[in-house]
């Protein structure tokens, strides 16, 4: 085993932690799942070893947390604000290894490596719960319980057993009517700082190995229904059919075509077919869509478009459409003077100067506009946020896939310890320093 705080360490812990998933062909971690009950406690005792003291918050979020030290002109008092480094632990169906568990990982080793380190703040390590949202499907309910922001009506959001949001708190031994102590008070938070895989190709073609975020894409999912008729297969001519798949498929194409036209981004990506039998005409048609764009407006003009389009063709083949929207996130700015600290270290890491200064300008490292979400989305409600990016194959995730170098893992973690320094320089007032 890798000395604790190593990319080595970094990695074989992303590796365990692929233990920990509900299926023997791949990896799928869930909300409130026994396997997050055995993620949180191995990454709890990983945060230990690193000198964190850990606990479980209302919503089945693990923390780690160790006190401010201070300065010697401004000696650190209990509960003093904290600067907290984190990401997800849970994950898609069939996923890669470093979608959030990297970032969790990361967070576990710099602050290892910190451990020594005088800082004016406090510093917390989280795992949130729940960023993907593939059990109940609004996402984010780790970060949005943690920035205060949990909305009752998603009790009664169920998985595909039909096992509501409410009924799995209790299963997972958490008091559905306590999640509210999960709320973190803004006072108490410096900001949030997230290490992330880019999941996308654009490092990869810049030939670096690391970036900050600008912005994080502002989310929104519907579950589409298209119900017509279920008929006999051999019996009922086409110009009697009223086939609830056939106008699906018809919708889904032209989705994309909307929107390639408006520069957004639409996925429907999953679709089940009801009765679901090879000689009967599908009654019913249930879709999930997912639409990102650069703009909350520019997205939001393209879900008028759809809506439009699925009437027409809705009227156009005798079938009925309705929608349901199951999550929403804003579109993020990351602040900046955590995307300052973030170049900083990267551009410390990267060798291009030593100087870790309180900030480096934005320009002296490349920033990225982020088409995936995160949970800085929710937590930009209570606390400025700042994401660091580490170049990944191919911009390859979401799939087992999903790859990372050794030695970008190693410059991250210089990087990212980099830019708590530099956060930690901004903290102490010039006259202190
Ligand atoms: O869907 C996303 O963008 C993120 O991976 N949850
Ligand atoms: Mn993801
Ligand atoms: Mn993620």
């Amino acid at each position: 085993m890798s000395e604790i705080g190593s990319s080595g360490w970094v990695l074989e812990r992303c590796d365990e932690l692929t233990r920990y998933s509900s299926r023997g062909d791949g990896l799928e971690r869930v909300y409130l799942s026994p396997e997050h009950a055995a993620a949180n406690t191995a990454v709890a005792a990983w945060m230990r070893e690193a000198g964190l003291d850990t606990e479980t918050d209302a919503a089945g979020n693990v923390w780690g947390r160790r006190a401010a030290d201070g300065t010697p002109q401004r000696p650190a008092t209990p509960g003093e604000p904290a600067l907290v480094l984190g990401s997800h632990l849970d994950t898609v169906p069939d996923a890669g290894r470093y979608d959030g568990m990297l970032g969790v990982v990361l967070a576990i080793a710099v602050a290892h490596r910190l451990r020594d380190e005088a800082l004016p703040f406090a510093l917390e390590v989280v795992g949130f719960s729940d960023e993907e949202g593939t059990r109940f499907g609004k996402a984010l309910l780790g970060s949005c319980a943690a920035s205060g922001q949990w909305d009752p009506a998603w009790w009664d959001q169920a998985d595909a057993d039909g096992v509501p949001l409410r009924e799995a708190f209790l299963q997972f031994g958490l008091a559905p009517d306590r999640v509210g102590d999960a709320a973190r008070d803004p006072a108490d938070l410096v900001g949030y700082l997230e290490a992330h895989i880019e999941q996308g190709p654009v490092l990869q073609e810049r030939g670096l190995p690391l970036g900050y975020v600008t912005t994080i894409a502002g989310a929104r999912r519907f579950v589409l229904t298209v119900t017509g008729e279920a008929r006999h297969a051999g019996g009922t001519p086409f110009a009697r059919r009223r086939d609830a798949l056939v106008a699906a498929a018809h919708l889904v194409t032209r989705i994309e075509e909307l929107a390639i036209a408006a520069d957004c981004l639409a996925t429907v990506g999953d679709i089940r077919v009801e009765p679901g039998a090879v000689n009967v005409i599908p009654g019913r048609a249930e879709l999930t869509l997912d639409l990102r764009g650069r703009t909350d407006a520019g997205r939001d003009a393209l879900w008028e478009q759809i809506v439009t389009a699925g009437r027409e063709i809705a009227q156009g083949r005798g079938v009925t459409f309705e929608f349901a929207e199951t999550h929403r996130a804003p579109s993020t700015a990351c602040a900046p003077r955590l995307s300052e600290a973030v170049a900083a270290g990267i551009v410390s890491a990267t060798g291009t100067t030593s100087d870790t200064s309180a900030a480096a300008p934005l320009d002296s490292a490349l920033g990225l506009w982020s088409p995936a979400g995160h949970d800085g989305m929710a937590m930009a409600a209570v606390t400025d946020v700042g994401m660091l990016f580490l170049r990944c194959r191919d911009g390859i995730s979401h799939h087992p896939d999903e790859h990372v170098e050794p030695a970008d893992v190693g410059v991250a973690l210089d990087a990212f310890t980099a830019a708590v320094l530099a956060l930690a320089r901004a903290a102490v007032p010039e006259e202190a320093r």
